[in-house]
């Protein structure tokens, strides 16, 4: 009995402890949800000093923040369990690990966790009114406008909107994650995020179709996978709470995986999602750089062509892959045909190494038009990038099951990787596809001057 106690009594003590020493997240009761919860807007900043230890810091008491150094206030949305983000630390790390910062998360988790979305919104303003004094405090200490970094999530990035108002867009950047829909769809930019708000705003919209905000409201916007159905997120609601969430938090999945280095996700400015897919979209246009814009903490680098356009607006689409780091590779198949009347189809493409590895692309492409003697250029994506490609295998289908089988007999097929340019093409001549049979070949590098 005295031994349980004292062990009673010691694990109080180290809980205590450590909740001194290291204030952490606000963590609510599903209970608090239901009984709905007052705004508290509580600071704790993150330094390369203090990787995983917050400092709790108000106006008055800064702590360690160096107000000569880029400032990143991470801001939450919506917390109907009233539970800290999951991803939230892992966001401070990355930040931490690729510049020298001061990282600020922003835990309104008071004010956010109730099971009423209105009442959480309706509590955005205030909340934007709160880091409108603490950055009041950090200009009168010496900060800069410039070095005002606000991640929002979800509501959070309307936050981060309505604070940028208040500095006229002077800050330095707002980056969006998934900025909530519901109640802000169509509504003026005074009530919601706004490309005017910072120098540069850029967005990741991943969950239009239901808790993401579907419209462009930053300098540049992302539509992963088009911006509906994140790969690897249940389909259906026998997925649990999976289900609802997790289309809405690939946004934030997406942004980290730029932080750690093992790819950059690449983004073509387009239209839509449709003339992407069908391979329109992939020269970029941008004259000054060579590569389209990257996804996440470095999009920063395309700011200045993208705030030359006029509205200083683009719609950037991608395809990812189901699970971190979330890159595919990006291939042109070029194809000329000579098959004497028109074919329509589509061609699947796998492609191996001689160590075994294999990767097929996924058909997605809306059926091409094969006609005599023109290219025809298919975007294939694939889930691996192979360095040194042994063989590729085609496959042609018209998509109908019934009727005669078709062939299509190709002059050229050409393979070129749009990340890596500089690789040697890979060309093969003089190949009958039959129908939805497949044919496997070693190509051979493209002769340099052919076109
Ligand atoms: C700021 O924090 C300090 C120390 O935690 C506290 O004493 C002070 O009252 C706080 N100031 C405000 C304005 O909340
Ligand atoms: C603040 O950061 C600057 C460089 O960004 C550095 O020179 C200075 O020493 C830092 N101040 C403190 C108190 O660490
Ligand atoms: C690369 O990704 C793996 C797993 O996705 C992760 O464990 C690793 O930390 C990442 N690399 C870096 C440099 O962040
Ligand atoms: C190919 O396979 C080898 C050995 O199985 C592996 O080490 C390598 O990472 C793979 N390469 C790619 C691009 O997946
Ligand atoms: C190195 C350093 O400044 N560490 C600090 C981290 O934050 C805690 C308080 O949250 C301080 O006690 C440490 O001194």
């Amino acid at each position: 009995m005295l031994r349980l106690y004292f062990f009673i009594s010691l694990m109080c003590l180290v809980k205590s402890d450590t909740d001194e020493t290291c204030p952490s997240f606000t963590r609510l009761s599903f209970h608090s949800a239901v009984v709905g919860t007052g705004l508290n807007v509580k600071l704790m900043l993150y330094t390369r000093r203090n990787w995983t230890c917050a400092q709790v810091i108000n106006s008055t008491v800064l702590g360690n923040l160096n107000v000569t150094k880029k400032t990143t206030f991470i801001v939450h949305g919506f917390r109907p369990t009233g539970s800290a983000p999951v991803w939230m630390e892992d966001l401070v790390q990355g930040l931490l690990y690729v510049e020298d910062m001061n990282v600020v998360v922003v835990d309104w988790n008071r004010g956010a966790t109730t099971v009423i979305y209105n009442h959480a919104s309706s509590k955005t303003k205030k909340v934007a009114i709160v880091l409108k004094g603490f950055i009041d405090q950090m200009l009168v200490q010496g900060a800069s406008l410039d070095d005002i970094y606000m991640i929002g999530v979800s509501l959070g990035a309307h936050i981060a909107g309505f604070v940028g108002k208040m500095y006229n867009g002077q800050l330095g950047r707002i980056t969006g994650l998934d900025p909530a829909g519901p109640l802000f769809n169509g509504r003026p930019p005074e009530d919601r995020l706004d490309p005017g708000d910072a120098q540069f705003v850029d967005v990741i919209h991943s969950d239009i179709d239901a808790l993401g905000y579907k419209e462009p409201l930053g300098n540049i916007d992302f539509y992963p996978n088009g911006g509906l159905d994140q790969p690897g997120c249940p389909k259906t609601i026998l997925g649990g709470l999976r289900y609802f969430k997790c289309d809405h938090q690939r946004s934030v999945y997406l942004y980290l995986s730029s932080l750690r280095e093992n790819c950059s996700i690449t983004a073509y400015p387009c239209d839509s999602y449709r003339d992407y897919r069908n391979g329109k979209c992939v020269n970029c246009g941008i004259p000054q750089k060579e590569s389209c814009p990257l996804l996440g903490y470095y999009a920063d680098n395309w700011k200045e062509y993208l705030k030359q356009k006029d509205p200083p607006m683009t719609k950037a689409f991608f395809d990812t892959a189901k699970e971190e780091p979330y890159c595919i590779y990006h291939y042109f198949v070029d194809i000329i045909t000579w098959n004497k009347n028109i074919r329509r189809g589509s061609i699947t493409i796998k492609l191996s190494d001689r160590a075994g590895n294999i990767t097929e692309s996924r058909i997605n492409h809306e059926p091409a038009v094969f006609q005599k003697y023109h290219q025809v250029s298919l975007l294939a994506r694939f889930n691996q990038d192979l360095d040194k490609v042994a063989t590729i295998s085609l496959v042609f289908s018209t998509g109908s099951v019934i009727g005669p089988k078709y062939k299509l007999r190709i002059l050229r097929m050409k393979l070129r990787s749009l990340a890596h340019p500089e690789r040697p093409q890979l060309c093969r001549y003089d190949l009958v596809l039959m129908e939805n049979i497949e044919t496997v070949f070693q190509p051979i590098p493209c002769p340099k001057l052919l076109m």
